[in-house]
C-alpha cells in the first residue's frame, strides 16, 4: 500500500549531523528538569561550524551554547542549525532559543522532537514566522528514544516511572524465611546504582525501610583497596512512601538528601507532588507492596526486572496484587532488551498502552 503522505526525508549530511547532535546531547545530565539537547551549526554548505549541548537547568541551552562556540558571530548569518529538540519559545531561567537563533541570523533550522512544554513549546512557530526555514520529525525516533522518560514525563505531566526489582528465575523476591539479601551479583547491583543515579528520585515503602534498612544512595563499585564505596556525584531524591512508622535512626535518614515523606498511597497524588518539586524520573525500588501499587493503578513506565538464575520456591513473590484476577487480565509488555550480567539476566520491559 502506498505510503501515507510524509515531509521528506532530511538530506544525509542534515541526518549525519542530528546523529551528532544525540550524541552531543548525551554529554548533558539524565536527570533534571530539562532534557539533554544537543545542537550543530553547519555552513551553507554543509561544514560544521559548531556544536553545543545543554549542562542542566539554569545553563545556556545547546542552540546558544552552540552560538557562542562560532569562532566569529557572523558566521551564523545564513546557516544551519540542527537540534536534536524543538528550540523553546520562551523565558525561563534562560532567554528563548528561538529568538536567539533569529537574532543570530540562522536561516534553516532542522529538529529532532517537538518540545512538550506548555510554555516552552511553539518555538517553530515563531522561528517560521521571522522567515527561517523549519523542519522538524528529523531522526525523530531516535531523539524521542534518547529522552524517552523526560518526554513521557512531559506529556503526561508526573514523572516517568521505573519499577524495578531483583528475584530468583521462579519470581521470587524472597526466601519462604524472609532472607533475600544478594540475590542478584555485583554486576546486577552496579547497573542497579548507575541506574539510581540518573534518576531525580528514589521511592521504597515503608515496609521495606523496616526490613532492609536501606540507605538509597547510589554508589560506584568499590574498587581492590577501597574500603568505603564512591557516593556518584548525583543523588537520587529518597522519597518514602507508606503509613508504616520509620525511626528517624534508619540509615535512610543519613542521606546526602532530604527524604520526602508521604504517608498516603495515592501514588497519582505523590507524583503530581513530586513533579511539582522539579522531580521528572522516579527509580521505585520497592518492595513489592509499593512496586505492584505503581503497577495496579497504572503509573509503571518501565520495569527492570534482574532474575538470578536460582530457584527459591515459595510465597514471597517480587510482586503481589496487581489487580489481575483473570488470565484475561494479564497486563501485556513489550521487552525493550535483554541482557546478561554476569550471571544474572536483566530484562527492561514497558506495558503496551492502548
Ligand atoms: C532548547 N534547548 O538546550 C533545552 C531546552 O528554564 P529554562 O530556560 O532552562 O528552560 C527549560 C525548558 O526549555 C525545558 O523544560 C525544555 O522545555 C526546554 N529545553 N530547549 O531549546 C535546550 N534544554
Ligand atoms: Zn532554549
Amino acid at each position: 500500500s502506498a505510503p501515507a503522505a510524509s515531509a521528506p526525508a532530511a538530506a544525509p549530511s542534515i541526518e549525519a549531523a542530528m546523529r551528532r547532535a544525540i550524541e552531543l546531547a548525551a554529554n548533558g545530565p539524565a536527570w533534571g528538569v530539562n532534557p539533554q539537547v544537543g545542537c550543530v551549526i553547519l555552513s551553507p554548505d554543509g561544514v560544521v561550524l559548531a556544536e553545543g549541548w545543554h549542562r542542566g537547568a539554569g545553563t545556556p541551552h545547546a542552540e546558544v551554547d552552540a552560538l557562542t562556540k562560532l569562532s566569529a558571530a557572523s558566521d551564523a548569518i545564513g546557516a544551519t542549525a540542527v537540534v536534536t529538540l524543538e528550540p523553546c519559545n520562551h523565558t525561563g531561567r534562560t532567554g528563548p532559543c528561538s529568538e536567539a537563533l533569529v537574532a543570530a541570523g540562522i536561516s534553516t533550522v532542522y529538529f529532532g522532537a517537538g518540545d512538550p512544554g506548555l510554555r516552552s513549546g511553539g518555538g517553530a512557530g515563531t522561528l517560521s514566522a521571522a522567515g527561517v526555514r523549519v523542519h522538524g520529525g528529523v531522526l525523530a525516533a531516535e531523539v524521542e528514544r534518547s529522552i524517552h522518560p523526560w518526554l513521557t514525563a512531559m506529556r503526561n505531566g508526573r514523572p516517568f516511572v521505573t519499577v524495578k526489582w531483583a528475584s530468583s528465575l521462579d519470581g521470587r523476591a524472597a526466601a519462604a524465611d524472609g532472607t533475600s539479601q544478594w540475590i542478584t551479583g555485583p554486576d546486577a547491583r552496579t547497573d542497579v546504582h548507575l541506574r539510581r543515579s540518573r534518576a531525580d528520585a528514589i521511592a521504597v515503602g515503608t515496609g521495606t525501610l523496616l526490613a532492609d534498612d536501606p540507605s538509597l544512595t547510589a554508589r560506584m563499585p568499590v574498587s581492590t583497596g577501597e574500603t568505603e564505596p564512591t557516593l556518584y556525584a548525583h543523588q537520587p531524591q529518597p522519597v518514602m512512601i507508606g503509613e508504616r512508622r520509620i525511626d528517624r535512626t534508619a540509615r535512610v535518614f543519613d542521606h546526602p538528601l532530604p527524604v520526602i515523606e508521604y504517608q498516603s498511597r495515592n501514588l497519582h497524588g505523590v507524583l503530581a507532588d513530586l513533579f511539582d518539586r522539579g522531580v521528572r524520573s522516579v527509580f521505585v525500588e520497592g518492595g513489592p507492596t509499593l512496586a505492584s501499587a505503581f503497577i495496579r493503578v497504572g503509573l509503571a513506565d518501565e520495569i527492570v526486572a534482574y532474575l538470578a538464575p536460582v530457584l527459591l520456591g515459595g510465597p514471597l513473590l517480587a510482586l503481589g496484587d496487581i489487580g489481575v484476577d483473570g488470565i484475561a487480565d494479564a497486563l501485556p509488555l513489550t521487552i525493550v532488551s535483554l541482557d546478561l550480567l554476569g550471571p544474572d539476566l536483566r530484562i527492561v520491559a514497558e506495558p503496551v498502552r492502548g
